[in-house]
């Protein structure tokens, strides 16, 4: 029967014109089948310029060819189909190509090939009397019937992991998410694929701590090293998170003055400021704002509050007038009290002495 014919035939009675589809496929067909005069065909043809698998509709690859010395040569002009010399004088089990019309045997191929023969993960490829599965990537086994693994991961500290596990556990096609605590980041990809090739598509993470805007009670700069943070603390500022101020201490009014420090609530951290004034009639000496530094201190001496200088020489000027008038005062008095004696006894004199005139003194013992 011409190739067309033999075709039918196999597809009748059996699966197909047999796919030959090694080299090692050939040595057995020639060592398993008997002699035919004119040879078998077998299920290779030509079309449109390539040769075809016709079975499985796939190209013939030069892997796979096994053609005669100087075959195909199209000798004819018309040689579109393949015959196996089987048992031949020579070129034994290799091709020729030949016109499709001649009659050979056909020789066909009994399917083993079934739908779950390589479960689902791989080509079913029929060999004689048998078949074998081509994996698809990430799967491998007989029958294809094991996924590749990658490495198992787990939930990072500070963190949580999530996985889709459509083959099983971190088998190929697995993905895992993760997510980290509040304040903490995650160092590599937040989601993993199980790679065909049994490989994560990026490592394991882990949940490294990071910067956040409180981090150093925003009184310092955050940097991150090395899954940990280190504060850098603005002037003013100390402790690992920058949480303590630098205070001055209390500053007292002066004496006959006062003080007074601006937006302060009780503490005088770095940077305050107090000013200073003096009561009336007083005037300040010294520093009139004085501010607390970085290191705690007040910059600055304390002022004074001293008399003001007019009012201190106005006071002056009066005990010196009382002190020069009182004199004069005490002496005019002294005077009128004599006087006034004087007149007591009629004594009509001007003349000022110690003591009475001896007629007076006389005139009164006389009295006694
Ligand atoms: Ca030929």
């Amino acid at each position: 029967m011409n190739w067309i014919i033999a075709r039918k035939w196999c597809q009748a009675h059996y699966i197909d014109l047999v796919a030959i589809q090694s080299r090692e496929e050939n040595v057995y067909l020639n060592d398993y089948l008997p002699q035919q005069k004119k040879y078998y065909w077998i299920g290779i043809r030509k079309l449109k310029r390539e040769w075809n698998l016709v079975a499985i509709n796939k190209s013939l690859t030069p892997e796979v060819s096994n053609w005669a010395p100087n075959e195909p040569n199209n000798g004819k002009g018309n040689e579109r189909c393949v015959e196996i010399y089987i048992k031949s004088a020579k070129n034994s089990g290799t091709w020729n190509d030949e016109s499709c019309l001649r009659n050979k045997t056909a020789l066909c191929y009994k399917a083993s090939c079934r739908p779950d023969s390589c479960s689902g993960n791989g080509e079913c490829m029929e060999n004689i009397n048998n078949h074998t599965c081509k994996c698809s990537q990430g799967f491998y086994g007989v029958r294809c019937e094991n996924a590749i693994k990658c490495r198992e991961l787990a939930s990072p500290a500070h963190g949580s992991m999530r996985c889709t596990r459509p083959l099983g556990s971190f088998f190929y096609k697995a993905e895992c998410e993760f997510h980290c605590e509040e304040r903490y980041r995650l160092n590599t990809s937040s989601k993993l694929l199980c790679g065909p090739d049994g490989q994560w598509t990026d490592s394991q993470p882990q949940c490294e701590v990071s910067c956040q805007l409180d981090s150093c009670s925003g009184n310092g700069e955050c940097v991150e090293t090395n899954n940990s943070l280190k504060c850098r603390c603005f002037q003013g500022f100390y402790g690992q998170r920058c949480e303590s101020a630098v205070l001055c201490s209390i500053i007292q009014a002066p004496r006959d003055g006062s003080v007074i420090c601006p937006g302060s609530t009780g503490e005088l951290r770095y940077g305050s400021t107090c000013s200073f004034a003096c009561h009336a009639g007083f005037t300040l000496h010294g520093t009139k704002v004085m501010m607390c530094n970085a290191s705690g201190e007040w910059v600055g001496e304390k002022p004074l509050c001293q008399v003001h200088r007019s009012l201190l020489m106005d006071v002056v000027k009066w005990v010196v007038a009382a002190l020069t008038v009182l004199p004069i005062i005490v002496w005019v008095f002294i005077l009128y009290q004599r006087k006034k004696k004087a007149k007591q006894f009629g004594l009509n004199n001007d003349t000022y002495s110690d003591n009475p005139p001896e007629v007076y003194r006389n005139s009164a013992e006389s009295l006694i």
